[in-house]
């Protein structure tokens, strides 16, 4: 066996041990034999010491212009273009998911690296006339300080790329704590990033638990802005605990979203849709389609291509090419994911497929439940209105394009949705009446390019969007400066009227 590799926090340049001399193993889900690595143990003394890197690397990196710094981030993403097949192999042992799709998340960040190079040399302000005689105005963005972040499990390095590329760019030094499940995609990036030439300080990286690491970073008085991407229930708790000190936060949280297939749908696309949006990523994403809303003129066309669809999918150690579908992340959600099927049963949805955990051989090493469909459910059903995170979709029926938008907007989340139709007008009146941060037409609710902005409405979010030009908003501040050169003292709203 070879030997287990024990990694460390990256901390004002330096690779370094927690001071709580504590560390953490971390297992492959589709095979608990196989030892990712050994990680860090961090807690409250490790987080201020990143903090006080990061706060004293602020002053020198905030002044490198913004091309400068973009050019390190173009070089960083080029070299993960170099290791991504390295990258993408550690991420299907650390995660589980199918290389086709770990290879997708580590090209998410070599595209968003590639676009927020791009933007260090516009990060474009207003400039705008006076209405006063002799006087200039422009807007800039500054940077915000030191940015917390804090990021799931299940996009290992996209994710972060998704914080940690426009702070850079914009000129904040950063603080990152991943998930404890996947910490070692980000000490692969981290590691990059230092061979690259990112100066101490700038970038500082501390493993461990949300509650030994992530609530000192959340609470911390140099910490100007936190970004959190997980569950509604822990966003609630960094939205508290940044509240207090007014500290910067943006949250991007749970998700339960749509599909809505009209009668008038290419009913095998939107199969192939619904497949891929559900059990993609053993449904882990936020935007994973957890619920189908089909029309009654062709539900049970759809339902029966749905139900052998996924029963006839390869599930499976990721790390095999063969393999559609791979476990869930650890023990306590494969758990999560068996109760909300027993949820369902006893709220009298009907059981279609799956509906267990995969056992016998290899299984037995991993955290697998079946792909599973449940029909007959109804909006009042917690498997309606719960985010499940893992391999379950629900069928519900409705009579008309305006009952399945209620049916969609039915839920406190707002991430993503979807309808498949021919006709242009459904498409649009669901564009722009389902209320959600992004939608598709004739795709499934998963899928999001990074220069678009990405975020949810309702309990997924807190008004703020990452990816895109929009951003670069959680992570810079607007200075209006105002430059009078008439010689004379000029009274706005007073003087010119
Ligand atoms: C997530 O759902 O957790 O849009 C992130 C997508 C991916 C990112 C998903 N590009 O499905």
């Amino acid at each position: 066996m070879a030997e287990v590799i024990r990694y460390k926090n990256y901390i004002g340049g330096q690779w370094v041990e927690s001071r709580s001399g504590e560390t953490f193993e971390n297992r492959n889900p589709a095979n608990t034999d196989d030892v990712v690595g050994i990680f860090q143990k961090s807690n409250a003394n490790d987080v201020n010491e990143a903090v006080a890197a990061a706060k004293e690397a602020f002053n020198k990196w905030r002044l490198v212009p913004a091309p400068k710094r973009a050019e390190l981030l173009l070089r960083i993403a080029d070299r993960v273009v170099r290791e991504k097949e390295r990258l993408a192999r550690d991420m299907t042992r650390e995660m589980g998911k199918v290389l086709n799709e770990t290879r997708g998340d580590v090209q998410e960040a070599i595209d968003l690296g590639y676009f927020m190079a791009g933007e260090g040399r516009r990060l474009h302000g207003v400039t705008t006339p006076s209405e006063l005689p002799n006087k200039f105005q422009m807007c800039v963005r500054q940077p915000k300080g030191v940015a917390g972040m804090i990021t799931p499990w299940n996009f290992p390095v996209a994710i972060p790329s998704w914080k940690m590329m426009p702070a850079l760019v914009c000129g904040n030094t950063v603080v990152i704590k991943p998930a404890t499940d996947t910490p070692l995609s980000v000490c692969h990036y981290v590691k990059i990033m230092e061979e690259e030439g990112i100066p101490p300080g700038v970038v500082n990286l501390v493993t461990g638990s949300g509650g030994s690491v992530g609530m000192p970073l959340m609470t911390h008085k140099d910490v100007a802005v936190i970004s959190f991407t997980g569950s509604t229930e822990i966003g609630r708790k960094v939205s508290e605990a940044c509240a207090r000190d007014f500290r910067g936060c943006h949250l991007e949280m749970g998700g339960k979203n749509c599909i809505l297939v009209m009668d008038d749908a290419d009913i095998d696309l939107a199969v192939d849709g619904a497949v891929w949006g559900a059990f993609g990523t053993t449904g882990q994403r936020c935007t994973a389609s957890s619920r189908m809303i089909v029309h009654k003129n062709v539900i049970k066309e759809f339902t029966d291509k749905l139900v052998a669809r996924a029963r006839a999918l390869n599930v499976g150690n990721g790390l095999d090419e063969s393999v559609e579908m791979g476990p869930a992340i650890n023990e306590s959600q494969m758990n999560t994911v068996l109760e909300y099927i027993e949820i369902g049963k006893k709220e009298g949805a009907r059981l279609l497929c799956g509906g267990e955990r995969l056992t016998g051989g290899d299984y037995d090493k991993g955290f697998f439940t079946m792909p599973t469909v449940f029909a007959d459910v109804t909006s009042d059903m917690r498997i309606f209105q719960e985010e499940i995170f893992g391999s379950v979709t629900s069928v519900t029926v409705c009579e008309s394009l305006e009952d399945g938008i209620d049916l969609c907007n039915n839920t406190a989340y707002g991430l993503s949705g979807s309808i498949y139709t021919r006709d242009v007008n459904n498409a649009f009146r669901a564009m722009r009446d389902i209320y959600t941060g992004l939608f598709y037409v004739n795709a499934p609710t998963i899928g999001a390019e990074v220069h678009l902005p990405f975020g949810g409405v309702k309990d997924t979010g807190n008004g703020h969007r990452e990816a895109g030009v929009a951003g670069i908003d959680v992570f810079s501040e607007w200075k209006s400066i105002y430059v009078d050169f008439s010689g004379t003292i000029q009274r706005a709203q007073i003087d010119n009227r």
